[in-house]
């Protein structure tokens, strides 16, 4: 496996590598990758600035054609795609179509924007002076992700960033480098000239040459808060475009009038699917008093009911592994923290029977009598372990889920539709779902978080062009002789 560098597949310069490892089974390796260095960023940033001259003066619909048909390839690979994203990070088959499903989603999408990409006219205040605006790319945009979202959240930065005329250097996350390659097998079939797409494999050395090179002129990220805030320093300082995408600690509320069947089936699918690895995971539970112990009754029943193992050798796949070695050991430390602090009401350990020995296996965990100070209530555990709290009314819930260092998503159920306005206006998130789990972002809105979990910009719909082009102002005078503006007007 290998680098895609000006159209052209190449090893690291070093010629050192990476293995690329199942999680839900170590015996199986899927490859070495590239572990590329600042040589390796420099080859790719080079083409990709070369290249865009010619992408960015092609006509943007013309640009969204070759994005259409990217769209038409992950469409007829789906299934194939599918089952290389399970092998190498792990969740089940229906979620990793889910993820293709995002990306076909986003690609004709931005495609049917290049025929947009609307700019603003206004009067002008002078007599015979038009004034108006216009997007323009940027340039050559460094995309660096996580591994949860191995083709969706990349297709949110990458397809729009070229809608826009832009050139791209993406390095996927060492942990899913094999679907990272498959965006340069598609946009390579679907007409992208050379070098308007790169990708270079590695890990934190070719992370941090992207941030740092002179002409990558934007940085998308997605990953870790602590990675995020390095990044944003380093763009801060070289004053780059910068959009963070990072953690979360994302509650689910159920008030005492809520539906309790359908509250468990979207904390079911918020905390436990995706192993608990997305940024938009139930991570937080809060149960109005009054409900809460039939509530977990509930949810012990159903969640000790749910089945682990390899997405990609049992379609009964419901929960797979976590991503590696690494996550496992932090995961499990949480989970040892939790014990000291809460009670731990179901799981609370690794899942070693028959095969699953062989991978990275944690059984759905939940604590009850979490408390706003407790270590597992406030920091991202990033895995399949739920805290649940308990609240008064809608105000202490309210507070309760406000009481983060994040703000992604965030969600009630109720039947009360005072109540749920009160939630839309007051918890502090990028998003609210009403009656529905913390995860289910559709590709054409805004997605995003507030305080901890981003810098202010939103990827998807229309709001990810304005982290993907810059404002050209335009005036016309056609009054024949110099007009002065505030100077003629005052
Ligand atoms: C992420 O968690 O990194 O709404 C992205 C969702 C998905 C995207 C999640 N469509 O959870």
């Amino acid at each position: 496996m290998q680098n895609y560098i000006n159209g052209r597949w190449t090893d690291s310069s070093a010629g050192k590598t990476f293995d690329n490892v199942n999680p839900a089974d170590s015996r199986d390796v899927i490859g070495a990758f590239p572990l590329s260095d600042a040589s390796d960023i420099n080859d790719a940033v080079t083409a990709a600035s070369n290249a865009y001259n010619a992408w960015r003066l092609l006509p943007a619909p013309k640009r969204g054609d070759i994005l259409r048909i990217a769209g038409d390839i992950f469409t007829r690979r789906k299934d194939e795609l599918a089952r290389i994203m399970t092998r190498e990070m792990g969740k089940t088959l229906t979620e990793t179509r889910g993820d293709i499903q995002e990306a076909i989603d986003t690609a004709y999408y931005a495609a049917t924007e290049t025929r947009r990409l609307f700019g603003y006219t206004a009067p002008s205040e002078m007599s015979n002076k038009m004034n108006m605006s216009f997007r323009m790319p940027i340039g050559v945009c460094g995309i660096i992700t996580a591994w949860n979202f191995p083709i969706a959240v990349p297709s949110w930065k990458i397809l729009p960033a070229l809608a826009c005329g832009n050139t791209v250097v993406f390095k996927p996350s060492d942990d899913s480098p094999h679907s990272g390659n498959i965006f340069a097998e598609i946009l390579e079939e679907a007409g992208l000239p050379a070098g308007v797409f790169n990708v270079v494999h590695g890990q934190a050395e070719a992370g941090r040459a992207i941030v740092e090179h002179p002409d990558v002129r934007v940085v998308g990220f997605t990953g870790s808060t602590a990675t995020g805030a390095t990044i944003a320093e380093t763009c801060g300082r070289l004053n780059k475009r910068v959009s963070l995408e990072m953690g979360g600690k994302n509650a689910q509320i159920v008030m005492d009038d809520a539906v309790l069947e359908l509250a468990l089936e979207g904390v079911l699918w918020g905390a436990f699917g995706t192993t608990g690895q997305r940024c938009t995971a139930t991570s937080r539970l809060i149960l109005h008093v009054s409900i809460h112990d039939k509530f977990i009754n509930m949810l012990q029943g159903a969640a000790s009911h749910l089945v682990l193992g390899n997405g990609l050798t049992s379609d009964a796949t419901q929960v797979g592994p976590v991503i590696n070695a690494r996550q496992l050991d932090k995961i499990l430390n949480y989970i040892e923290i939790g014990k000291q602090e809460a009670t731990c009401a179901l799981g609370g350990e690794r899942d070693m029977d028959g095969d699953k020995a062989h991978g990275n296996f944690i059984k759905p965990t939940i604590f009850t009598g979490v408390q706003r100070t407790h270590r597992i209530f406030k920091e991202e555990i990033f895995g399949p372990v739920l805290s649940v709290s308990t609240c008064t009314s809608l105000e202490d819930a309210i507070a309760i889920a406000n009481d983060s260092a994040y703000g992604l998503s965030s969600s009630i159920y109720t039947r009360d539709v005072n109540a749920a306005f009160v939630a839309i206006r007051d918890l502090e998130a990028g998003i609210t779902y009403i009656n529905a789990p913390t995860i289910g972002a559709e590709a054409h809105m805004p997605f995003g978080g507030v305080k901890g979990t981003g810098n202010g910009h939103r990827e998807g719909g229309w709001t990810v062009f304005d982290i993907f082009t810059e404002w050209k102002t335009v005036y016309v005078d056609y009054s024949g002789r110099l007009q002065r503006a505030q100077i003629d007007n005052q």
